[in-house]
């Protein structure tokens, strides 16, 4: 870590959660941001919970993959040679099907994971160019949530944009939305998106996804707390925090929260505040938001996407959409 690069990049991410950790709890209703969630203990927690009986996403988006992927890749390429970008450094599994129904197609591929973390990018390359042979990786470092800049592509290729996981999930109607006019703008007519999306279902199936028999959701979620102690120096007291998730039916969403047990005052030292908690205060700490069939489509587009195709799982849980640049 004493690259200069990756310096700058540690120092960017400490000010960015001083900031928004500032801001979130400060506000009316306590709030921190989803992406604090992943620090080396969260990743692995989170790894954790897409194994996990109660969390249907993960596998769910697999199988739907694992039996289309060929022709995902084929309705993509449109005949022409296909290069491959991601948002977000990798989703593991999932993306290898479509990075080896590539190779199939066309015996090599150009993979373009963009991401914030130059740190998760080369963890990612190194695991893909060893992992599959056939790919070539080019990470970018960026943060797509403003815009999508990529490399330009031969004129006789195009570009397969992966969204899938489920990510969008934690952005509102309207960031998502403008999320997806970002994406559209760095692509050409003839690219395409391939969006993941987890579809409205019934409540009790939502929440345990949420809120898991062997407590890794909660964990997940109270380590938050521990990774505010361990960079802000503060002093959360873990056991007087609980796990809370609800569905919002209203926002078709699930919330995540952590509710304090009892009123208390806690000290972050580095930012040199007390923050006061009432007992059942709750500290608002993730949205994923849950679409009605042909929501994701309609979004698309609107975006400046034409609907290709899209597949979704006998049970109608889980949707993938390819949406075709206009
Ligand atoms: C990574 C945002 C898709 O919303 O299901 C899982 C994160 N949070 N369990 C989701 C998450 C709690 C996940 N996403």
């Amino acid at each position: 870590m004493n690259e200069p690069a990756l310096q700058t990049e540690e120092a960017r991410i400490e000010e960015s959660v001083a900031a928004v950790v500032r801001e979130g709890l400060t506000a009316g209703q306590k709030r921190l941001p989803p992406w604090l969630f992943y620090d080396e203990a969260g990743s692995r927690l989170f790894e954790r919970i897409t194994e996990l009986p109660e969390y249907y996403p993960t596998r769910t988006e697999r199988g739907i993959l694992t039996e289309h992927a060929a022709e995902i890749v084929a309705l993509a390429a449109g005949g022409r040679r296909l290069r491959m970008a991601e948002l977000g450094a990798g989703s593991a599994d999932k993306t290898r099907l479509l990075l080896a129904a590539a190779i199939k197609q066309q015996g090599t591929v150009l993979y373009e994971p963009v991401d914030v973390s130059a740190t998760a990018l080369e963890a990612a390359r190194e695991r893909i160019e060893r992992e599959i042979p056939g790919v070539r990786v080019a990470p970018r470092v960026e943060d797509y949530t403003r815009g999508l800049e990529l490399e330009p592509e031969e004129a006789d290729e195009r570009r397969l944009v992966l969204y899938i996981g489920s990510s969008i999930g934690n952005f509102d109607p309207q960031e998502a939305a403008g999320l997806l006019v970002g994406v559209r703008a760095g692509l050409k007519p003839g690219d395409t998106l391939l969006l993941g999306v987890d579809l409205v279902k019934d409540a009790p199936t939502l929440v345990a996804a949420y809120d898991d028999a062997a407590g890794v959701t909660a964990a997940f979620n109270l380590n938050l707390l521990e990774r505010l102690n361990r960079e802000l120096g503060a002093d959360f007291d873990l056991s007087a925090f609980a796990h809370r998730a609800v569905w919002n039916a209203a926002e078709s969403r699930i919330e995540m929260h952590l509710v304090s047990r009892r009123k208390q005052r806690v000290r972050l030292k580095a930012l040199n505040l007390d923050v006061e908690f009432a007992e059942d205060e709750t500290i608002h700490t993730e949205n994923s938001y849950k679409y009605a069939p042909g929501a994701a489509e309609a979004r698309m587009t609107r975006a400046g996407f034409a609907a290709v195709e899209s597949w979704a799982d006998d049970r109608g849980w889980f949707a993938v959409c390819l949406g075709r640049a206009k």
